[in-house]
């Protein structure tokens, strides 16, 4: 009888020590997607109208859209650089992390490197117990900090195959996930899927290339295909002035456009990027289907962005390299525990608080070196904003660049280029005035190609008196933001 109590007492307590071993951790997962280039106009959550994404949609309606999400800004060409060390840092923009020689610019490079080097997403997630995943395109990022995922499957895919499209980085992701299941890992996963696409160039699949009535092709197309998606409202045949960054790739290079911004071209372009984006979404969709099947998708938070916005022909512009709202700002959609699903909030957020805000929702401390903030508050319907005003910075090209500011409804933006050749002062409401048009836009030939009148108030608003006193708060605020967040450089008329 003892014998028998001694067996079933080493019996209870070999059960007990083993699945303590094996317990699975139930902390909430993360799944981070991040697209190359892609303004949030492009998504019907955001009221476009063409470019279909059932998934994306999806996971809007299962979750919380953020109406004003913005990255900070760029001292480079490669706007993806900064922004995508923003995200993994989550340092303000004048407060980055050197991120190799090869980047290292004169306004980086102040700050102490280890510290934020090991405070990064994968550090933390690595340091809090997750088993880290990372596909992604490969270079203008924080190489440093990518390189601590447990495992990293980097190739920059922008060709329409299974082998160098979207479809081999979501395929990266369900392979890692099938090792995940198999492998019987009791640690939560933190995935970063990561899309090359819709950057250029927009090599889209041929079946999804017809459904938008546009082709590839390495030279600005002269005919128009009927069938293709309309101009954008704010498409202009050139910008009003210069931009300031001569010679600049995004505006005089991509293949397939150049120096054109024909109706022909941005249409042709503008199909082929919705094409690179429903092809991206059918990528989610596979990755989500995997996390129900595998009975994770309740556990897991969604986030849903992009490093930046881009033109494609609004504006006269064609690259992101500019602080209009289609290129300023960024996607964002999160679902997950707690987050209320269909819902939207204005947030106000940049995406530096992404670090603080995946930290916040798992319970894991937020590094001292983030300067970002949680949007925990906003995703739980607490409150509606983490923030009044926005700051935005471009000075990749001719110094001091351009700068804006925005706060409610009203935005500023600001272009000191060319050694004082263009100093413009641009003043919207972004209510009354939501594409950013410009008088330009009113003009007989333009409005005859995008069939769209503007009202009378739809313009620049910055020289008007019955706009002065707004006009000069938003000066003070900028100059108030830039001091406030250390950028080195003054406009012409803060000095
Ligand atoms: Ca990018």
């Amino acid at each position: 009888m003892y014998y028998c109590r001694f067996i079933f007492s080493l019996f209870i307590f070999f059960t007990f020590f083993n699945n303590s071993l094996q317990a699975k951790d139930r902390r909430p997962n993360i799944l981070f997607i991040l697209t190359d280039d892609q303004g949030p106009q492009t998504l019907s959550c955001y009221g476009n109208t063409v470019c279909q994404t059932p998934n994306i949609d999806l996971l809007a309606k299962s979750g919380m859209v953020i109406e004003r999400a913005y990255h900070m800004g760029s001292m480079s060409g490669a706007v993806c650089s900064p922004s995508r060390t923003m995200i993994m840092s989550g340092r303000t923009l004048w407060n980055l992390p050197p991120r190799g020689k090869k980047y290292l610019k004169q306004e980086e490079g102040v700050n102490p490197e280890e510290e934020i080097l090991n405070n990064t997403l994968p550090a933390i997630f690595n340091r809090a117990g997750y088993e880290t995943f990372r596909t992604c395109k490969k270079g203008n990022s924080y190489s440093l900090a990518n390189a601590q995922f447990q495992i990293v499957k980097d190739k920059t895919s922008r060709k329409a195959g299974e082998e160098d499209g979207s479809q081999w980085h979501s395929r990266q992701v369900i392979e890692y996930l099938d090792k995940h299941t198999d492998q019987g890992t009791s640690k939560p996963f933190f995935i970063y899927f990561g899309f090359s696409h819709p950057h250029d160039e927009r090599w889209g699949v041929n079946r999804l290339l017809k459904k938008y009535h546009v082709s590839n092709v390495k030279s600005p197309p002269t005919d128009i295909n009927p069938g293709a998606p309309s101009l954008p409202f704010s498409w202009l045949p050139e910008h009003p002035f210069h931009h300031g960054h001569p010679d600049l790739r995004d505006e005089v290079r991509v293949p397939g456009v150049m120096r054109s911004r024909t109706e022909a071209t941005v249409r042709n372009e503008l199909g082929r990027e919705y094409a690179c984006i429903e092809n991206i979404d059918i990528q989610i969709g596979l990755v989500v289907k995997k996390l129900k099947e595998m009975n994770e998708l309740d556990n897991t938070y969604i986030f849903f962005t992009s490093d930046h916005g881009i033109a494609v022909g609004r504006h006269g512009l064609m690259g992101k390299q500019n602080l209009y709202e289609h290129s300023w700002r960024v996607p964002f959609i999160a679902s997950g525990p707690g987050i209320k699903p269909g819902t939207r909030a204005e947030g106000n957020s940049y995406l530096l608080d992404v670090l603080p805000t995946l930290c916040d929702l798992t319970s894991v401390p937020i590094p001292e070196t983030a300067q970002g903030k949680s949007l925990k508050p906003v995703l739980n319907g607490q409150s509606k904003t983490v923030r009044q005003v926005l700051y935005g910075a471009y000075c990749g090209g001719t110094k001091p660049g351009m700068r804006a500011v925005r706060k409610g409804d009203w935005k500023l933006i600001k272009y000191d280029v060319l050694n004082g050749e263009v100093r413009k002062t641009q003043l919207f409401n972004l209510k009354n005035n939501p594409n950013e048009l410009l008088l330009e836009h009113h003009k007989k030939e333009v409005v005859g190609k995008t069939n769209n009148q503007p009202q009378k108030s739809q313009v620049n608003l910055a020289a008007l008196p019955k706009y002065s006193a707004k006009l000069a708060e938003m000066e003070s605020l900028l100059l108030e933001e830039m001091i406030r967040l250390g950028d080195p450089y003054r406009l012409w008329d803060q000095l």
